[in-house]
């Protein structure tokens, strides 16, 4: 709380701006100002983390003046808007990115250095914002930058997490999870905003009335109350002109308790256990691609779900009254993934219960509204609540599912007549051991457009996962792939390149992507190959300086620099680069002028606190780490670097620097993956399988500009039909025998054999489920071309140049407009 008293300071700047002034003079007394009368202090006194308070409140008034603009002309012009639902949005730091997109980084770095401050120092004391776990969270906050960036109404709606996602170290090897105090020095960004706060109900028991025309009506007595708070966060387009906010919403008590229902049956004290309301918002998920299944889960849900309706009606009502025909018209709603799909029983409520709408109608309305994104296609991400946990929590959703369920299955009656099994296997209900509830055939059925998010998972979603679904409501299902803003992703992570680029193409290029082709004709010019190593060179150079501030390790500039950064995870395979480098280790040891030039292998990722075998996967890489780095018979040639605490901020000091990206998930694993797109714009060559936007990147850069391996998707559905056996591989590859063997034995965690052993069982006895061994000679193949390419330096020089030139398609601002055409229908509105 304590976070939120010193924030409303910086809330209230001390003085407004009539109009904006964006030269170095008004930023400068902009910045002093507030160091004086917001932070209360000085230009003697001051540091770092003062200056950035300053430098912030400065740009936030260039923002809110902005955003009341903005927000004015959408009133206004009543426009149609998207509400983009999602449970993470991880934004990382807003105040160099917000400085771009006001066009003022140069003039803000030349005012703070008349004042004698370092501008990259002020950025580093700015905390991540790291409200979500990886991809599904990051492209949220890619979306929303697009959004504002192409004038289209948006708001993005989600919670208000006391702790992000949890901060990582690294002790002897292992990972340990902190809490992420993102707030606890106050958010200059955030603006509170009780005037808006909403009330939602939980739990209690629903009665039964009828009307006066004697129609039954529910009524809904909830056992406790609760309230969000919402926090506005503004997101600045490039070019500063429309500014948007994202919502989140903090929960807390409502100080109310109903005594009727308490009286009614005295059970309710039971029922609110462990669900403080306070608790609601207080801790991020931190699972990727796992389904938590607990009932705080399902209260975040609902809590932000909820909030974010009301606050839409609230709207909508202002300008329209009761009429609601006209809903549909202002309101789309996009579930970004099914975290936030009970908000379809909850329309449902409010309009059939509350406004009293028949169910025809209001289904209507609901379908109309609702658009659904699916992210991943591994069972175990996909969301199922167990029925009675549905029924203590939110009683009369569970009634309204029943009854959503009970109409679908009567179309699917007409459409395959007498066929249970397909019932069963459409149903909202699985009717296994407990009775569960598929939040995933609830959002296909709820919503009028459904979208993977590459074309590959596109099509898996509609062969594999729901084809029926396809079949019944053609043309539902449908593609968006994924993309990022090139703002944060080149512009003002790699300064360098952008200012080079800049320099041959013009500085339009951030706003219209495919600009970048125009390089292509450069690829093959000397000059120009020159120029774009040399940079990347400088990248290299400054991630090495970082490298051994955070590790203590030294790293050869002039070695490959191979970059793996992602979430751990099985399917991920960074156990698959780690059999390659133990690989190489042993043919170093084997064969001493065993010909390969130096790499420096560098590791980004968090795991999952619960997910044991990624946490070993970690271990076993440190340790591999500390083994080769300290081998003298090795370490001129591998090097092996894991960076503690992978985050947005870490991100874009590696992307800049990496030579190589590796993508390398099982074939049909990776719906999209995003960071592929960042690392091939700015250089880096992926070495990758026929999986997520990697087809796509091929399909762009050509095949001779990527390093593809590995079994494609039929190839392993073959595979896994025929019946995959590990062992196999490992009695008739000598080296996958000897790698695996070697992490059994002590000899990368002396005097504790058996540490590293559950890697090698479940590559064996495990069953190898994602089909590492099956890949792992075809990877070490690639990787051989991929060494033979860096070797000669113009070729090398001439495929990197052409990644970056062929990543126009992959710009966020792209896939904004794919749902806008495809399935928002949106129209732009600007502010005079
Ligand atoms: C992730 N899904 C996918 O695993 C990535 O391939 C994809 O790029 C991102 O979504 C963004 O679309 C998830 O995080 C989740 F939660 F759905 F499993």
């Amino acid at each position: 709380k304590s976070a939120s008293s010193s924030q409303q300071s910086a809330n209230n700047p001390v003085s407004t701006i009539p109009e904006l002034d964006l030269s170095k003079k008004a930023f400068k007394e902009a910045v002093v100002r507030h160091l004086h009368s917001t932070l209360g202090t000085d230009e003697n006194k001051a540091n770092n983390h003062a200056w950035f308070k300053a430098a912030s409140a400065a740009i936030q008034e260039l923002v809110l003046n902005r955003l009341r603009k903005t927000q004015k002309s959408h009133y206004l012009n009543d426009t149609r808007a998207v509400h983009y639902f999602s449970a993470e949005f991880l934004m990382g730091r807003l105040l160099s990115n917000n400085m771009h997109n006001f066009g003022l980084f140069e003039t803000a770095q030349a005012a703070l250095q008349e004042l004698g401050v370092d501008l990259t120092d002020v950025l580093e004391e700015e905390p991540d914002m790291a409200l979500g776990n990886g991809g599904l969270g990051r492209l949220a906050a890619c979306y929303i930058d697009s959004l504002a960036t192409m004038d289209y109404p948006a708001i993005g709606y989600g919670i208000h997490y006391e702790y992000g996602l949890f901060r990582q170290e690294i002790k002897n090897g292992a990972q340990i999870e902190r809490p992420d105090n993102w707030r606890d020095y106050g958010n200059p960004w955030e603006i509170c905003r009780p005037e808006s706060i909403q009330e939602i109900s939980l739990y209690g028991y629903v009665e039964t009335k009828y009307g006066k025309k004697g129609q039954i009506q529910k009524e809904w007595h909830p056992g406790a109350i609760v309230k969000g708070l919402p926090w506005d966060i503004p997101v600045v387009g490039y070019g500063g002109k429309t500014v948007n906010v994202l919502r989140l919403w903090e929960s807390q008590a409502s100080g109310y308790f109903n005594w009727d229902v308490f009286n009614a049956g005295g059970y309710v004290d039971a029922e609110r256990e462990n669900v403080e309301a306070e608790t609601i918002s207080k801790v991020l998920y931190p699972n990727d691609e796992t389904e938590a299944g607990k009932e705080l889960r399902l209260i975040q849900q609902y809590f932000f779900s909820a909030c974010s309706l009301k606050d839409i009606i609230r709207r909508y009502k202002r300008a329209h009254g009761d009429d609601w025909s006209r809903f549909t018209d202002q309101v789309v709603i996009q579930l970004n993934d099914t975290h936030p799909a009970i908000a379809i029983p909850e329309l449902m409520r409010i309009l059939v219960d509350r406004a009293e709408l028949d169910w025809d109608s209001a289904w209507e309305i609901c379908q109309n509204t609702f658009a659904y994104t699916n992210h991943t296609l591994l069972p175990e991400a996909l969301e199922k609540w167990p029925a009675r946990m549905i029924e203590k929590v939110l009683p009369r959703h569970l009634e309204i599912i029943y009854e959503i369920n009970h109409r679908f299955l009567s179309e699917v009656e007409k459409k395959w007549p007498g066929d249970n099994l397909m019932k069963a296997k459409l149903s909202i209900i699985e009717e296994s051991n407990e009775k569960m509830v598929r939040m995933g055939n609830l959002s296909v059925i709820g919503a009028f457009a459904v979208n993977g998010v590459a074309e590959i998972h596109s099509r898996l979603v509609k062969q594999n996962l729901f084809p029926e679904f396809d079949a019944l409501y053609p043309g539902k299902l449908t593609n968006v792939t994924n993309g990022i803003t090139p703002r944060r992703w080149l512009k003002a992570c790699n300064p360098l390149l952008s200012d080079l680029i800049s320099k041959k193409i013009g500085n339009d290029w951030p706003l219209h992507l495919s600009k970048l082709d125009d390089l292509s004709t450069l690829a093959d010019n000397k000059t120009f190959q020159n120029a774009f190593m040399r940079v990347k060179q400088k990248n290299k150079d400054a991630l090495a300086k970082e490298i051994k501030q955070l590790t203590g390790i030294s790293v050869d500039t002039k070695a490959i620099f191979d970059i793996q950064i992602k979430r751990l995870h099985e399917y991920k395979r960074q156990h698959l680069n780690l059999l390659h480098i133990l690989a190489l280790y042993r043919r170093l040891l084997e064969n001493p002028d065993y010909e390969m030039h130096p790499r420096v292998f560098i590791f980004g990722a968090k795991a999952a606190p619960g997910y044991a075998l990624a946490k070993t996967i970690i271990y076993a890489i440190n340790k591999v780490a500390d083994k080769i780095n300290a081998d003298v018979r090795v370490n001129q040639k591998i090097k092996v670097v894991f960076l503690p605490n992978y985050r947005v901020s870490l991100a874009e000091k590696m992307i800049p620097a990496a030579d190589v990206s590796q993508q390398i998930s099982t074939a049909g694993k990776e719906a999209s993956g995003t960071g592929n797109m960042k690392l091939a714009l700015n250089g880096a060559l992926t070495i990758g399988t026929l999986d997520g936007a990697n087809i796509e990147i091929a399909e762009e850069v050509g095949d001779d500009n990527i390093f593809i391996f590995g079994n494609t998707v039929e190839q392993v559905e073959a595979l896994t039909a025929r019946g995959y056996n590990p062992y196999d591989y490992y009695y008739n590859n000598k080296e996958i025998k000897a790698v695996l063997d070697w992490l059994d034995s002590d000899y990368f965690t002396p005097g504790q054999p058996g540490e590293l052993s559950p890697l090698k069982q479940s590559m064996l006895d495990g069953g190898d489920p994602y089909l590492v061994l099956a890949d792992f000679e075809s990877y070490s193949e690639a990787n051989i071309r991929l060494d033979e390419a860096y070797k000669d330096k113009t070729r090398w020089a001439k495929m990197a140049i052409l990644n970056t030139a062929k990543m126009g398609k992959f710009t966020s601002d792209r896939s904004i407009e794919d749902y806008v055409s495809k399935i928002w229908k949106l129209e732009k509105c600007g502010i005079e």
